[in-house]
């Protein structure tokens, strides 16, 4: 017979003795389940067309909420391309779903401090990113100077009280790949806190200790950062075993070990200023496994199941429901979902693939077996 474990709704309120009723139960082929709040992903590529409809429904499975990126072809500058983009991503839910896709813009050298009165009006659009230009898939109309192109739009941002979602690398090719976080923190994060410290600013997809270090500096609920699960689990070395490994390529690239290390103690450490974002970024497999492949990890299948690792392996899984479901919407001063999810110890296979109209999406980890399964309470 298989007993269950049920851990405490509130997973903050576990104790010693629970974790030692675990090990025993577990020990003894129980099956261990975990209720936590329904997370919200706070970094999401949605894409647009057949891949959108592709990829909607497994985000809509783990996640009540996504902050959707707007780095589409052509990009979703405006207020009103991003109520559009909202809509198409509402069409493309499967039935009876209530994901809330929260919208963004992607701020170039001639965005309008007008056009982010008209973004706060809204209501949809929850935040403005700031992409360096070059700096990843799709960044070309970024922003090249932001001191001197952007200061009167980051001055309303302050004023809406709408926070700024950065890419955190510099472009200069004369810098080191694995170092463009680093300089970026030193040459454009620290003089731009400087100059609006009440800007609230979210450092995407911190991949260095440099990184994780500079978020528990400043202060409090005026920078924070997101977390993905590629840079959670591997290191650079999962871009070259056994052969170039063209699914685990993606931007900011991996990082050495000693920085994954780095940002898993960040997380598992309790601290509000880091959250759950996956940074799922599909593109078709093609695209992938070619002389010149796009960057981007499609992880929304595994993302949960990840996390769930990571936190389990610190022995931190107390701390997990606050980096899934709790920092995220305390920064952004929105409510905390009030649905649950249950994570079950139970292995299971990720598919090989997802086939779609246009060809076909692999996801992180394809083929292989993890020990969390995410479920519907
Ligand atoms: N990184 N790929 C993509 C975006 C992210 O920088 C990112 O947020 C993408 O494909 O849109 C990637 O590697
Ligand atoms: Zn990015
Ligand atoms: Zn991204």
């Amino acid at each position: 017979m298989i007993k269950t474990l049920v851990l405490p709704l509130k997973t903050s309120t576990l104790h010693f003795a629970n974790v030692q009723a675990r090990k025993q139960l577990m020990a003894r082929g129980a099956k261990m389940e975990l209720f936590i709040t329904q997370p919200d992903d706070w970094h999401l590529h949605l894409r647009d067309g057949d891949l959108l409809e592709a990829v909607i429904p497994h985000s809509a499975f783990h996640f009540r909420r996504g902050i959707v990126m707007p780095n589409l072809k052509p990009p979703v500058k405006t207020t009103a391309a991003a109520v559009a983009y909202r809509e198409s991503i509402l069409k493309a839910l499967p039935a009876n779903s209530d994901f809330t896709p929260l919208m963004t813009l992607y701020m170039t050298d001639t965005t309008n401090p007008e056009e982010i009165k008209l973004a706060r009006e809204s209501g949809f659009v929850q935040a403005v990113k700031l992409y360096p230009a070059g700096a990843t898939t799709n960044s070309q109309d970024g922003v090249t100077d932001l001191f001197g192109n952007c200061l009167p739009v980051l001055e309303e941002m302050v004023k809406q009280n709408m926070p700024l979602l950065v890419h955190g690398e510099v472009t200069d090719p004369g810098v080191d790949i694995f170092d463009r976080e680093k300089v970026f923190i030193d040459t454009v994060l620290i003089p731009l806190i400087q100059k609006l410290p009440q800007l609230k600013i979210v450092m995407e997809h911190i991949t260095t200790a440099d990184a994780a270090r500079f978020v528990e500096s400043c202060k409090a609920g005026f920078v924070a950062a997101t977390v993905t699960p590629q840079h959670l689990v591997l290191n650079r070395n999962s871009l070259f075993q056994g052969g170039l490994q063209p699914h685990n390529y993606c931007l900011p690239v991996l990082k050495r070990e000693t920085h994954r290390q780095a940002i898993v103690s960040a997380v598992t450490s309790g601290s509000k200023r880091f959250f759950l974002g996956t940074d799922s970024a599909p593109h078709e497999r093609q695209r992938k496994e070619c002389s010149c492949g796009c960057a981007g990890v499609y992880n929304a299948p595994v993302a949960l199941s990840l996390y769930a690792k990571v936190f389990e392996e610190a022995g931190a899984l107390d701390k997990l429901e606050a980096f899934t479901s709790f920092n995220g919407p305390d920064f952004y001063g929105l409510p905390r979902n009030t649905s649950k999810i249950k994570l079950i110890k139970r292995r299971w296979k990720v598919p090989e693939s997802f086939s779609y109209a246009s060809g076909e999406i692999i996801p992180m980890f394809a083929g292989e077996t993890l020990d969390w399964m995410p479920s519907p309470v």
